[in-house]
């Protein structure tokens, strides 16, 4: 073990003292007797001091990550390496309504390929939005490599909101990369293809008919969309295009795709033939793609492109004639294109080579000005030598992958898959600075913005591909294992190790949680999805249910704990249509809905309108109910789908006979005035305050008032009732005018608590 510095042994016996001085009543074990318990080393207690993130406290960053074969994403703080959500892509996810309710169907939809639904999709790289190459906090993009599609999520509510599929590809790998203002989103091809739909061409074929390509999607800020039309590929050769990166400000209009595969080998080890890992990597190099995408986008409006199933696509023969298409070398297997945050340089690993290769965007710029080409390759696309691009080679490791930047000056960090240790060095300098084992086979790792133009540095990331012993066996299939690394000093120091349940994680991005700015509730009736107004949406009082011949349409409304309609009435074979309002305007008071046995789910977190579609296709009694639990009455919050035999004739049930007597009604009246007082109490002090100074505090005083409104019109009828002693209904008015009051007083108590703890001044009046 090594020796502590001075700093961190005085930082412990500082906490240590803070401990026994503040607390005599729960501090029966002293921290060294939890460390001699537990133990932990004093290195441990420093690394749990770093990623420590104490109640109510948040974290630093927001960390959104490929959710691998899950076909989702997964958003997590760091340090603190919470998980705070999934986000439902290419897969249905119930909990969010993703695929259960119409709006998001139709998104999931999106994604079906010749008609076919595919419910799963291989997500490998998800990219923020940039603007001037910096994080913008405004969308996220992932891909799917193996059917090939782009998703966009919208980060005011992450939710996704669209799907494009490639039109050209069966499979891509190099996406999501964006552009520094987002222009566009990067796509490249994997495993080449006839770029025709639908064609079949032999194998043999293949360096004549077989080709790959990278995609530039259109994107459309104002929009939150890709625009398909807008939206352009340059057909490859059959390389195995992986990964990209965009250029920025010095080489901000191009763009770098690298490769694997270049000799072109067609395997089949079925008729004799060495396999494809073995072909592959027969030769020394593969090529980096080098792209002058702005000049591109001008050639495909000037209507050089070809139409390609519908798609433009500049063919390689125009991209040469023009000058935008180059390749230069890069050693063995490549796995990896990363621009370095100044944009001048460009780091490509090879697996199977030690080094990493830094090539210099100035080198590759005047080799294109003065037509400085070693050779052609068997497509005619000029080619660099690696001489004359090659700024560093620099020997890190067994199978270097991936690269990331510090927010230090020259400073990157290089994952070593074979090795299993991340490797620090200077790119500038082309030296290693240090060295840490991680556990283990690590694929991508990430620092804190560390692909944009101004990395923060700070911590850096490991997706590691293999657990193997790090955790708790649950069976043959081991959890994922990020683990959390300090990058703030010299030596970098490992602090967690994160059990991902949940895909193979390629890759992850890391935003300033102060960039994010998510809205808490939407305008009352907005299709999220759209993020337009829903057709189906009524306000409290307009609910209905239309019949139009065998369709049923409900317009109801969701507030604790209330559905409304309670009851819905079809025939058997009916269409129903359920549009349901979420009429709160309390943060987090979210309601689910379910109806028995038909399928459908909704997720409809306040101002959210859903729709949820059924034939009602068997006899029977369906309960409904909300899915969240929302408030002390949310097991209350029900109903039923009646589904009734054709012809079916009303029968004369005699009612109910009363059970409540004016007793009954008398003392839940004397409870209703009690708890107004309650109420009037905590109105009194928010009323005292300058709670109008606190935006949080606005909205649940104007939630409580509309609960108090609520109350108000169960009162009147109470009132109605007791009038013609009907105890019976005046009693259940009563309730349901407590019910509100007791909402009303929760949110206020909430209010309260909040001004408290934030400092709210007297006004005085
Ligand atoms: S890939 Cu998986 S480790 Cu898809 Cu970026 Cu490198
Ligand atoms: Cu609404 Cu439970």
């Amino acid at each position: 073990m090594k020796p502590f510095s001075k700093r961190t042994t005085s930082l412990l016996v500082a906490a240590g003292l803070g401990l026994g001085a503040a607390s005599s009543t729960w501090a029966a074990e002293s921290l060294q007797d939890v460390m001699k318990r537990r133990g932990l080393s004093q290195q441990d207690l420093l690394a749990a001091s770093k990623t420590y993130v104490p109640t109510g406290k948040r974290d630093d960053f927001i960390a959104f990550s490929s959710g691998g074969q899950s076909g989702q994403v997964i958003v997590y703080g760091i340090p603190s390496m919470r998980i705070l959500k999934y986000i439902g892509v290419f897969t249905p996810e119930p909990w969010q309504g993703y695929g259960f309710d119409e709006s998001s169907k139709k998104v999931l939809r999106q994604g079906n390929i010749d008609g076919k639904e595919i419910n799963w999709g291989d997500t490998h790289h998800p990219a923020l939005s940039e603007t001037n190459g910096k994080y913008d906090g405004q969308f996220l993009f992932i891909n799917d490599k193996a059917n090939p599609r782009l998703a966009v999520i919208d980060l005011r509510d992450f939710e996704t909101k669209q799907i494009v599929v490639n039109p050209i590809y069966k499979s891509e790998h190099g996406g999501a990369f964006v552009t520094p203002n987002t222009e566009y989103v990067i796509e490249a091809a994997q495993y080449a293809t006839p770029l025709a739909n639908k064609k079949f061409v032999p194998l043999e074929r293949f360096n004549e008919e077989y080709r790959g390509g990278v995609t530039y999607w259109k994107f459309d800020r104002k929009e939150g969309k890709l625009d398909p039309k807008e939206s352009f590929s340059l057909e490859l050769p059959p390389y195995s295009q992986d990964l990209s990166d965009a250029g920025k400000l010095v080489s901000d209009g191009w763009s770098f795709t690298n490769s694997f595969c270049t000799e072109r080998y067609v395997g089949g080890i079925e008729k004799g033939r060495p396999p494809y890992e073995a072909g592959c990597s027969a030769k020394d190099t593969d090529y980096m793609h080098v792209i002058n995408w702005k000049k591109a986008a001008e050639l495909v409006k000037a209507g050089k492109a070809k139409k390609i199933n519908g798609h433009d696509v500049l063919m390689m023969e125009t991209s040469i004639k023009e000058g935008i298409l180059f390749l230069i070398p890069e050693p063995k297997s490549p796995h990896g294109v990363d621009v370095t945050p100044d944009g001048k340089f460009i780091t490509v690993s090879g697996k199977l080579d030690t080094h990493v290769s830094v090539y210099s965007f100035e080198k590759i710029q005047a080799a294109i000005k003065a037509g400085k080409f070693e050779s052609k390759d068997p497509y005619g696309i000029p080619v660099i030598a690696m001489q004359d691009a090659l700024h560093k080679q620099v020997q890190l490791g067994l199978g270097p992958l991936h690269t990331q930047y510090d927010s230090k000056q020259c400073v990157a960090y290089t994952s070593l898959y074979v090795d299993s240790q991340v490797a620090k060095w200077n790119y500038c300098e082309g030296k290693v600075l240090d060295k840490l084992s991680i556990h283990y086979n690590i694929g991508h790792l990430m620092t804190m913005e560390g692909d944009s133009a101004d990395p923060k540095g700070r911590y850096l990331v490991a997706l590691n591909k293999l657990s193997i012993d790090r955790f708790n066996p649950v069976g043959p299939l081991h959890p994922q294992n990020h683990q959390l690394i300090d990058i703030a000093n010299d030596k970098m120091q490992l602090l967690y190790d994160m059990p991902l349940p949940l895909g193979e994680p390629h890759y992850v991005v890391a935003i300033d949680a102060k960039t994010l700015k998510p809205g808490i509730r939407y305008k009352v009736g907005t299709d999220s999805r759209t993020d337009k107004p829903h057709p189906g949406m009524v306000r409290a009082g307009e609910e209905k249910t239309v019949r139009k011949g065998k369709n049923v349409e409900v317009f109801g409304t969701l507030i604790r704990s209330h559905i409304t309609p309670e009851t819905i009435e079809v025939e058997v074979g009916d269409e129903v249509t359920i549009n349901l309002t979420n009429l709160e305007r309390a943060q987090d008071e979210t309601h689910g809905f379910a109806v028995s046995t038909y399928n459908v789910h909704g997720s409809i977190e306040p101002g959210k309108t859903i729709t949820v579609k059924f034939k009602a296709d068997k006899e029977g009694v369906y309960p409904y109910y909300c899915t969240e639990f929302c408030s002390a009455l949310h097991l209350e919050m029900q109903g039923y789908l009646l589904v009734k035999p054709k012809g079916y004739k009303e029968v004369k049930v005699a009612a109910a006979k009363a059970v409540y007597t004016k007793a009954d009604y008398e003392k839940q009246v004397k409870t209703n005035v009690e708890t107004q007082a309650v109420i009037d109490s905590v109105v009194g002090y928010i009323t005292s305050v300058n709670y109008k100074d606190f935006p949080p505090v606005v909205a649940l005083v104007e939630d409580a008032t509309d609960q108090l409104n609520k109350a108000g019109e169960a009162k009147a009828k109470m009132d109605e009732a007791a009038k013609t002693s009907d105890w019976q209904n005046a009693t259940l008015w009563a309730g349901q005018w407590w019910q509100y009051q007791v909402k009303a007083a929760d949110i206020g108590l909430r209010a309260k608590t909040f001004l408290e703890q934030n400092g709210a001044k007297k006004t005085g009046k």
